[in-house]
């Protein structure tokens, strides 16, 4: 079910499950600001998660709210994950997904890489 990214960061989600390494993960990257892992549903042959190690429900609060030094690192950390897996050429697609009409199910932050195919037409 979609969540309301406007609610407080509940540190029982998911993903802060993973970062605090209760919940299995493959780690694909990890740096100072990023953690990287596999998606568990995957929507191309390519399909990775990269989450902000901070707490923050979504884009908006995460955009408002997050010490510019740790915005540049998280995107950073993005863009190094495409480039480590030889995305930049053909090429990929990155989503976050906000809120209930984002469609947003998990309340941490996490933008999806998609790549390893030819992607069609974004749905919205
Ligand atoms: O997408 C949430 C995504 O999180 C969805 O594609 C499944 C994925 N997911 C959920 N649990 C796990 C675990 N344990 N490992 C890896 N991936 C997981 P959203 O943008 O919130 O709709």
């Amino acid at each position: 079910m979609a969540i309301d990214a406007t609610r407080p960061y509940d540190d029982q989600n998911i993903f802060a499950k993973i970062l605090r390494g209760e919940i299995p993960s493959t780690r694909i990257y990890e740096d100072e600001w990023a953690y990287a892992f596999p998606d568990i549903n995957p929507q191309a042959p390519l399909h990775i998660l990269v989450i902000p190690k901070g707490a923050y429900v979504s884009w908006d609060d995460f955009s408002a709210a997050a010490p510019a030094e740790e915005i540049a690192g998280f995107i950073r950390a993005v863009g190094h994950v495409a480039r480590e897996h030889g995305l930049v050429e053909p090429g990929y697609r990155l989503l976050a997904n906000i809120g209930g009409h984002g469609g947003q199910e998990v309340p941490h932050l996490h933008v999806h890489l998609f790549g390893g195919q030819l992607l069609g037409p974004m749905i919205v």
